[in-house]
């Protein structure tokens, strides 16, 4: 059956959980939303929990990937995470919002949360992160900084790269979770040893919202 194992035409499905943090408001719900239904509105409520989407993608025709992408609603104001939150990642996206300065200056703070949280692998290497420039549709005047500034920010906090995204426009969203999964599927062991397939029912699960919740007593 079809991802249930290393048929004979070795067909592999692969459950990854992606992150998705950053600054309130700077339209970590919107990205989700847009990559996984298309869909975009000015008004996602910001519940309380936490919330998952899961987007499949026929990689190749050998390949299924599904990503598991992990949304935070009101806990973004303390600026960091549990660990149990961060368990078993193995990507991630930052958003900030360009036309607001302060979601920038909060990127790092991000960055340096999940790296000190969650590694991946044997050799505990970071994780791969992506960082999203959104609302890129509103104009860049309000946010300076250069493609080259950018590029250097990257390389200075270990980013494997940003893209200007917009959920209102659909732009670079799809682009950006590509560049990301390449990352994790040259990362990923199994991908050269097909008979330890994913399956669904081995993937970290979701805390429902209100457990979750609990997890924030201590911050
Ligand atoms: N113009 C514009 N607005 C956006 C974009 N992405 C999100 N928004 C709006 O920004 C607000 C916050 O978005 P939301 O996804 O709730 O942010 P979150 O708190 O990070 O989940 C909402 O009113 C969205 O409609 C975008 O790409 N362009
Ligand atoms: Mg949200």
């Amino acid at each position: 059956m079809k991802g249930q194992d290393n048929d004979d035409e070795g067909y592999n499905e692969y459950l990854y959980k992606i992150l998705v943090v950053g600054d309130i408001g700077t339209g970590k719900t919107s990205i989700i939303k847009r990559f996984v239904h298309n869909i975009f509105s000015m008004h996602y409520k910001s519940t309380i929990g936490v919330d998952f989407a899961l987007k499949v993608i026929n990689w190749d025709p050998k390949t299924e990937v599904r990503l598991q992408l992990w949304d935070i609603a009101g806990q973004e104001r303390f600026g960091s995470m549990t660990r149990v939150y961060y368990k078993e990642a193995v990507g991630a996206m930052i958003t900030f919002d360009v036309t607001r300065m302060s979601t920038f200056e909060a990127v790092a703070k991000w960055k340096a949360d999940i790296d000190s949280k969650v590694t991946y692998g044997p050799d505990d290497k970071p994780i791969p992160v992506v960082l999203l420039a959104n609302k890129c549709d509103l104009g860049k005047d309000a946010f300076v900084k250069t493609a080259n500034d950018m590029d250097k920010y990257c390389k200075d906090h270990n980013f494997i790269g940003w893209f200007e995204t917009s959920a209102k426009d659909n732009m670079n969203i799809e682009k950006a979770a590509r560049f990301l999964v390449e990352h994790i599927l040259k990362n990923d062991v199994r991908r050269n040893a097909p008979q330890n397939v994913v399956r669904p029912d081995q993937a970290p699960q979701p805390q429902p919202a209100n457990e979750s919740r609990g997890c924030f007593i201590n911050t």
